[in-house]
């Protein structure tokens, strides 16, 4: 079956003609190869574990990636800013989620996660996006809760031996924030070696909603990139170079705005056919970020001026071997990451006020694993294993001689603890599904891990950093934590005919050591502990400190359609989700109220016309711990047409919020900014009533 369609299915509405109606577009694109069949339900069994998302093929023009993904089932959006989202897969978020980009992965800058790491693949340059159902494989690394892979647009070997020039260029205006994106590829190859180059601009301001504009929303983000690649006979080597530069881009769920993110991304590849059944593939890679962010240059500025400067740097490399027998594919490999991370905080106005909140935290990963894919009878399978050593060291704070005697004395604490912390950790996985003609059942059960951040660890000064959570509340880290374990058990079937499919999913994620923040001690409220004393100077008597506690999450999912009659069609997605302590009685923070979104589109020759409505159920189970406000519901209407202007060039446009309802994401986060529209400490509000324009080019 391909995995095209699914997608498309799971979460496009444009797309399903492809899928349903078998447009000439799709017949000729599935004709040739039969891993994106799109008409023809057979074909490669692996991709049932994996959906790929087509942003070409949905009406996101939002620029950040994480939205794209939040319209499939079981996923939606943590906004944080417009170019902070983060994905949640079935109620986990932040690192928990394995995100990737074109297959690398690295630390983010921040340590509010102010660039999570699809922050790295702007849309206008994302090809696809890869979303693994449910658990992602033991081969990608560790990673607790589902895996997704923004895969950028690349210039591929072309068929023939002469070299082809190539291009694939778009375009997009938005009205709600008047912002527009621009960017591509273009390139030349032959059957042997392939050269391309990328650029993108993205700019918009802040945005409007029903009573007015959102302050410190605006971002601006510049992408430049090269790459190549050469193959002979049995070999195949690729590099790829990005630098990324995000301007001044506001995020008004936190105290400060982002000044800059200067991204390194580099990757080397290679792949070798040892002989035509043992392949040999390898990565290097290499990432540097360096961020500023402050709390007075997009927004009004409070008595205390803030500076923070924040480096991240990550090594990656991975080897395996696969070979490939008539009992399946064996996959045997390594992998390693070593990262660093450091925080210094600064007032710029009095250069001898710093503290650096990480120091010189230096972590590494050590992976081996074990993967087999292949098939017990009628039942396909792909079973894994991993192990993992883990360490993290921190270095002795550093502080200015302004720095009150509060943090002093934690800073002298920290640096007479033990700052060296190791453990190893072991992931399983069995994926099993039966192809049954147009019925699938799935099974998934799996054990994996997470081992906590640096910062969880090793952030001994009480502050708001929580790698993106903003719910206002200061956290201080904990160096005895335990490495995470979630055990995944998930059902599903997948229905296809020609005229309908349905994939439901229902899943239970027990999960032990969960780390969450808990009361810092027995009296809460209570200021007799340093932490305490400076949590409560800067504003929250209370601080909370990251613990290992007991939850589980489970949920039912699905993306469903179904042909009426004659070019139109419908086509939805619903998910529902519960968080849950098991130690005691409180919801899990931050996780989507049940939704349902469903589209009725009208498919003519070239092009579509797609109504749109979608419903958002009240929140009310919500996190006592992390003082979390429950949500209203409501329902959205939105409006988008397609048309294939000709060979290569495609044209979208739309209306979203048509009705310019005012509405709040339960997921999106309190304001802090002030002089706003947006009163302080409400809910972010979502964008007004929108039109957008989006064109693209193909060559
Ligand atoms: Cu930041």
């Amino acid at each position: 079956m391909s995995y095209r369609i699914s997608v498309a299915r799971a979460a496009s509405l444009a797309a399903l003609s492809v899928a349903l109606l078998a447009s000439p577009a799709a017949a000729e694109e599935g004709a040739g190869d039969p891993l994106t069949d799109i008409i023809v339900v057979t074909g490669t069994p692996e991709r049932v574990t994996v959906d790929d998302i087509d942003p070409q093929e949905q009406p996101i023009v939002a620029p950040d990636a994480a939205g794209l993904v939040a319209r499939s089932p079981g996923a939606a959006l943590i906004d944080n800013g417009a170019l902070s989202g983060q994905v949640q897969y079935r109620g986990s978020f932040g690192d928990r989620v394995l995100v990737r980009v074109n297959g690398q992965r690295f630390g983010s800058g921040g340590p509010n996660w102010m660039d999570p790491p699809l922050h790295y693949a702007p849309m206008v340059l994302v090809d696809h996006i890869e979303l693994d159902r449910g658990v992602s494989p033991v081969s990608k690394g560790p990673g607790e809760a589902g895996g997704i892979n923004a895969v950028l647009k690349q210039v591929g070997f072309a068929s023939s031996a002469t070299a082809t020039p190539t291009a694939d260029m778009g375009a997009l205006y938005r009205s709600v924030d008047d912002s527009y994106a621009m960017g591509g590829i273009a390139g030349i190859a032959s059957d042997t070696w392939r050269f391309g180059a990328m650029a993108a601009w993205e700019e918009g301001n802040d945005y409007r909603f029903p009573g007015g504009r959102a302050g410190s929303t605006s971002f601006e983000r510049l992408t430049l990139g090269a790459h190549a690649g050469f193959r002979t006979g049995p070999g195949e080597l690729s590099v790829e170079y990005r630098r990324q530069e995000t301007g001044p881009t506001g995020n008004p769920p936190f105290a400060m705005d982002i000044i800059y993110f200067n991204g390194d991304f580099l990757r080397l590849g290679a792949k070798l056919d040892l002989s035509d059944r043992l392949t040999l593939e390898s990565h290097l890679g290499h990432v540097a970020i360096r961020h500023l962010m402050d709390n007075n240059t997009l927004r009004p500025a409070p008595a205390n001026l803030r500076a923070t400067f924040a480096e991240a740097d990550t090594t990656t490399a991975d080897i395996a071997l696969s070979l490939e027998s008539g009992m399946g594919t064996l996959t045997l490999g390594g992998d390693l990451e070593l990262g660093s991370k450091q925080v210094r905080i600064t007032d710029p106005t009095n250069a001898s006020f710093f503290l650096t909140s990480l120091n010189r935290v230096a972590s590494d990963r050590y992976g081996a694993f074990l993967q087999w894919r292949g098939a017990l009878g009628p039942v396909e399978a792909e079973l894994g294993a991993r192990v993992d050593q883990h360490g993290i060291r921190a270095a002795a704070p550093e502080l200015g001689s302004a720095v009150p005697m509060g943090p002093r004395m934690l800073a002298t604490a920290f640096a007479a603890s033990d700052r060296d912390w190791s453990d190893s950790s072991y992931d399983l996985t069995a994926r099993l599904w039966a192809d049954l003609g147009a019925v699938r059942p799935r099974l998934t059960i799996a054990r994996k891990t997470r081992a906590p951040s640096p910062l969880e660890r090793f952030s001994w000064l009480p502050t708001e950093a929580s790698a993106g959570l903003a719910d206002g509340n200061i956290y201080v880290g904990n160096p005895n934590l335990k490495i995470e374990k979630m055990w995944v058990f998930e059902a599903g079937v997948d229905v296809e005919t020609d005229s309908f499919y349905a994939r439901p999913t229902v899943f239970y994620r027990r999960v032990d050591d969960f780390v969450q923040g808990v009361p810092f001690d027995s009296t809460p409220g209570v200021v007799n502990t340093t932490v305490e004393m400076v949590a409560a100077m800067n504003g929250d008597p209370t601080p909370l400190i990251w613990a290992n506690v007991d939850a589980e999450l489970y949920g039912v999912d699905m993306d469903f359609g179904a042909k009426l009659m004659g070019p139109l069609r419908m086509d939805g997605v619903a998910s529902y989700t519960r968080g849950k302590r098991r130690d005691i009685a409180d919801n899990l923070y931050r996780i989507a109220p049940p939704n349902i979104r469903l589209g009725l589109t009208y498919e003519g020759q070239g092009w579509s016309v797609t109504a749109e409505g979608q419903g958002v159920a009240k929140q009310g189970k919500v996190s006592a711990s992390n003082g979390e406000a429950p949500s209203g519901g409501y329902v959205l209407a939105n409006l988008y047409a397609g048309l294939d202007v000709m060979d290569g060039v495609r044209l979208d446009a739309g209306v979203e919020n048509l009705f310019d309802k005012y509405y709040e994401e339960h997921l999106a986060g309190y304001n802090r900014v002030m002089g706003s529209d947006v009163p302080l400490g409400s809910r972010m509000p979502g964008t007004g009533r929108s039109g957008f324009v989006r064109v693209r080019v193909k060559y």
